[in-house]
């Protein structure tokens, strides 16, 4: 009998909150029917020219691949019409992005990152896009505000990441656990694939890029090596390392296998003191999906949920997963005074 799929599934958890009306419900439909799009040409990404750079450069100083633009564009203008939203916000924008006159609006502020692990698209590597939805705390009769857009992450309504790889998968959550969706191409479906998923109480798989381990603070040098020295750890062997260099590729196996991935502060460049994953768009959706999951997620010492945000695309350390392994990571950095 195959799965619901996850429309029938956002109708039935839709059902569980009798004053809903509906527009979370099309605002993520709108959001899966985005998803289904950009699946299909990530996946022919090899065949037509869609690879290769345009040549414009995003608010982050990096080249923009054609598919980072193209996914970035085509949520713009999908998301533009649900009717649903006040304001977006995109990691390839630099500011806010405001429903056009004439749209229809409502009480729902999305933020994205459209493509997120987009330096890997020609290795055929897993990508991802990552979303975060709140809801407006301006009035409704006025324009949105940035304060909108500038929420604590347990301020979200839903949050979760669709990743392209083997087969393409949606992980989300609305607030009550996280369920996963894999698409069937053949009928462009995702059905449930992975109801309730819960990340392992602990893991054997660290995930931190150590080429920048000269740039770390001692701090974060002793927690790699609590990872690496069976004498320090309390697994009695080493950990296994695994770095895909894609954020969602990372999380995603960290999600499911359990263990622990690491973006910490390092002294590389001196305009990124905080890393280089943004708060809005990458920690606060995946810090509330690996919570509904069991898991934990800090800045090394504190909730990343509980971060308050003072601009668009600040920057932020991560750690996330496991909450055996989180809470060794946190003890390390409270004892060296974070
Ligand atoms: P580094 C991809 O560019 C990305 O934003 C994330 O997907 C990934 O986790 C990170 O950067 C990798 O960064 O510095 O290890 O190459």
């Amino acid at each position: 009998m195959p799965e619901i799929n996850v429309t029938e599934h956002l109708l039935l958890n839709q059902k569980r909150t009798p004053m809903a009306r509906g527009r979370l419900t099309h605002l993520l439909n709108q959001l899966i029917l985005s998803f289904k799009i950009i699946s299909r040409e990530v996946s022919k990404a090899g065949l037509v020219d869609v690879l290769g750079f345009t040549g414009e450069i995003n608010v982050q100083g990096e080249e923009v691949k054609k598919l980072d633009e193209f996914s970035n564009d085509v949520l713009i203008h999908r998301m533009s019409r649900a009717g649903v939203l006040c304001a977006m916000a995109s990691e390839e924008n630099e500011s806010i992005i405001e429903i056009p006159k004439g749209f229809p609006t409502g009480d729902y502020v999305l933020i994205f990152d459209p493509l997120d692990g987009s330096s890997n698209i020609e290795a055929n590597i897993n990508i991802g896009t990552i979303f975060s939805i709140l809801r407006r705390k301006s009035s409704a009769d006025g324009d949105c505000e940035m304060s909108d857009l500038l929420q604590q992450g347990v301020e979200q309504v839903a949050a979760g990441y669709c990743i392209y790889g083997s087969s393409t998968m949606l992980v989300m959550t609305t607030g009550s656990g996280v369920h996963g969706f894999t698409l069937d191409p053949s009928v462009g479906e995702f059905l449930l694939s992975h109801p309730d998923l819960k990340i392992p109480e602990r893991g054997k798989i660290y995930s931190i890029n150590e080429g920048y381990t000269s740039y770390w603070d001692d701090a974060t040098k002793e927690v790699v090596n609590w990872f690496k020295d069976p004498s320090a750890n309390d697994l009695g062997k080493p950990y296994s390392s695994r770095y895909i260099g894609s954020l969602v590729a990372d999380f995603h196996r960290t999600l499911l296998y359990g263990g622990i991935f690491l973006y910490p502060s390092d002294r590389r460049d001196p305009k990124k003191p905080k890393g280089k994953l943004r708060l809005l768009s990458e920690a606060n959706p995946l810090a509330m999906v690996v919570e509904q999951s069991w898991g934990l997620a800090t800045d090394g010492a504190d909730r990343i949920l509980e971060v308050e945000p003072s601009e668009l695309h600040q920057r932020v350390p991560l750690v996330i997963g496991s909450p055996h392994e989180v809470e060794i990571v946190r003890n390390i950095y409270k004892k060296h005074g974070y």
